[in-house]
């Protein structure tokens, strides 16, 4: 009789649990869009990695089933299902309480970076169902939840079984629920690299990715048992490699560190850190310490073997990291997470164990493989050479311009000088900048047209980026400077407009516009991005007119095609829109600019970071891969709303 008390007891305070859960979603996985949707299956798959790590797991699958469902499946020991003092199976509990640390605001940021570790039951609180079968025991052992609820009776306060089995593991299948999420289509695209990701950061697992939607029967297999390394190779695969990747693994102070790096015949760094698995986009304490460490190895080198004489003074970091590609993983027992997006790692212990092992190990490598610290240093001499020749150059260009904002012929600016209220619009071609002038509301709102293509500046130096007249002029507009690889001249605090509105044609080549913008703030003002100011207009492709009625403004083919479904019997002319400049300003201020009606995006780091990739591969000196890129992703440049 205790017992039952007990069970109904702790079932109650499950339920108003997981009911907050249903109330404030946003606090639990940051958001109900696109990415707060995918989050629920690396919060799933996550539970299996760390299965992984522990020693026990070996393989997961992830699929993408055809009824919207995402099943997760991994060959761990399975969620023990004995009898726990609360009362319920210990695999109910797993679904049904908020872990420690999963409890409210921003205390559920704590055991990684982003969202990881925020709890399976969280998931089970947003899915229409959730059906767990796990393998122990000899039995295949089955619940069920629905919202989060239990709607299996137990046997003897036992899960029932489905049969006997002599296999362990952990089956769970969940529908993420429509009532919570804006779209419940999760994007392979983005599924696909965190797998890849995660196969890199574990060499020893295998990952299965399985798209069995709309008739699809797509698998890929994610197995990368070169680790860090290879994910090293694979971001440098269409450059001119200087040399092997690197690689060392070290302990301290109970911190394991571990790192891969390659030079390659560029003008850019790309160092990523990661902490128990989980990419840290803003950095940390870790991405400091690797980087101070090497400087000053380096620095200690040039000036042991005569690169660097008496009277120069030392390479910059930056000057050293010119061309590096790096992976800095490590593995802490607290991680402590800041910044903007919590993603910043923030514990101190972390940058001194990363700094102690990267001297050591270091130091073991370049004794012994003199060439490559040869090559290195005279990638850091000529980068210093260019540094100093450009800050030069930039002086005076900088003091030249500074004052030119307003005079610029080319900006339509809006009245307001209240930044908090102002946006300015990038706009693709003369004929729809003309437009956008006459439809905006020129009180709070600027116009920014462009003309073409603007300058790639992945492979451009600064100082090309700066003779460019559309990105000087954009650059003016703002009103924050910039920041590059040798100095930070931006400050957030001057920007001129809240919001940056890039507004291209729904084409592959307005696609190809709004990427090299995002590239360009991406590797100039990555701020911007950071602080949510960057977004992307989304006009429509067609508007549809009945004959009697309201027509409708419709974004891509899939809209048109429910919109037939909707009116079967419907006879309505349907105008489609083949550039913005093809609007009327009504049309235009309607389904664009006018707050109220638009349809936008806002840009996160993530899709930033994927438009430089993207641009160094639809722009990079080399052909092939460029061209296999435009036809696997011509498609991928519909909309995506
Ligand atoms: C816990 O300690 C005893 C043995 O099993 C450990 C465990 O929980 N293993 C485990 C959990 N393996 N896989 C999971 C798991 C897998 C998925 C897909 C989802 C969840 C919530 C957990």
């Amino acid at each position: 009789m205790a017992k039952k008390d007990s069970y109904n007891e702790s079932s109650i305070q499950v339920l108003e649990g997981l009911e907050a859960v249903r109330m404030r979603p946003g606090m639990y996985i940051g958001s109900t869009g696109r990415k707060g949707l995918n989050h629920l299956i690396y919060e799933i798959v996550d539970n299996s990695v760390d299965e992984h790590l522990a020693g026990f797991c070996s393989r997961i699958e992830v699929i993408l089933e055809d009824d919207g469902s995402c099943t997760v499946k991994d060959n761990g020991r399975g969620i023990p299902v004995g009898m726990h003092e609360k009362g319920m199976p210990a695999e109910r509990l797993v679904f049904t309480t908020l872990h420690a640390g999963g409890k409210f605001n921003n205390d559920v940021y704590k055991t990684s970076g982003g969202l990881h570790g925020v709890g399976s039951s969280v998931v089970n609180a947003l899915s229409v169902y959730m059906d767990v079968q796990i393998s122990r025991d000899g039995y295949i052992h089955h619940d069920r939840f629905e919202k989060g609820t239990p709607v299996i009776d137990l046997v003897n306060g036992l899960l029932p079984t489905l049969g006997r089995t002599k296999e362990t593991g952990t089956r769970i299948n969940f529908l993420p629920d429509g009532e919570i999420f804006e779209k419940t289509r999760f994007s392979a695209q983005d599924l696909k690299s965190r797998l890849h990701e995660t196969a890199y950061l574990n060499p020893q697992l295998v990952i299965v990715f399985r798209d069995l939607r709309d008739g699809r029967n797509e698998e890929v297999i994610y197995s990368e048992p070169e680790g860090i390394i290879g994910f090293v190779k694979e971001m440098n695969k269409n450059q001119e490699q200087l040399h092997e990747p690197v690689y060392f693994k070290g302990e301290s102070d109970g911190i394991i560190v571990e790192a891969a790096f390659q030079y390659v015949r560029d003008f850019q760094e790309n160092v990523l850190g990661f902490c128990n698995n989980i990419f840290n986009a803003e950095g940390g304490t870790h991405i400091t310490g690797f980087k101070t460490q090497f400087t000053s190895v380096m620095n200690s080198y040039a000036r042991e073997i005569g690169v660097l004489k008496e009277k120069d003074s030392n390479f910059t970091g930056a000057d050293i990291r010119n061309g590096m590609t790096a992976v800095v993983s490590i593995k802490h027992p607290d991680p402590r997470f800041e910044g903007q997006t919590k993603t910043k790692l923030d514990n101190p212990d972390a940058g001194k164990a990363t700094g102690k092992v990267t001297g050591e190990e270091v130091v073991r490598y370049f004794d012994r493989n003199l060439p490559v610290l040869k090559t290195i240093l005279e990638c850091a001499e000529r980068s210093a050479k260019i540094r100093r020749s450009e800050e030069r150059a930039k002086s005076n260009m900088l003091t030249r311009q500074k004052y030119s904002f307003d005079s610029n012929g080319k900006l339509a600016n809006c009245e307001s000088r209240d930044a908090k209220r102002c946006e300015i619009f990038i706009v693709e071609g003369d004929s729809a900048g003309g437009s956008a002038k006459m439809a905006r509301d020129r009180n709070f709102q600027a116009i920014f047209p462009i003309r073409g293509k603007i300058l790639n500046v992945e492979k451009a130096s600064i100082d090309k980026v700066l003779a460019n007249a559309e990105i000087k002029g954009m650059i003016n507009a703002f009103g924050c400077g910039f920041s590059e690889g040798y100095g930070n001249d931006f400050d957030i605090t001057k920007l001129r407009y809240d919001k940056i509105i890039i507004m291209a044609d729904a084409d592959v080549d307005g696609a190809h516009i709004s990427t090299l913008l995002l590239t360009l703030f991406y590797r100039f003002m990555p701020d911007l991005i950071y602080e949510g100011h960057v977004y992307i207009a989304m006009p429509p492709l067609y508007k549809t007119q009945p004959s009697r009625g309201e027509g409708e403004y419709l974004y891509d083919d899939k809209a048109l095609e429910r919109y037939r479904k909707k009116h079967p019997n419907q006879k309505f002319t349907l105008q489609r829109y083949k550039g913005l400049g093809e609007m009327d300003p009504q049309q235009l201020w309607d389904t664009t600019l006018n707050p109220e009606t638009r349809k936008m995006r806002r840009v996160e780091i993530e899709d930033a970071r994927m438009a430089s990739e993207m641009t160094e591969i639809l722009m990079g000196s080399a052909v092939p891969p460029r061209k296999a890129f435009i036809y696997e992703h011509a498609t991928d440049a519909e909309l995506d709303i």
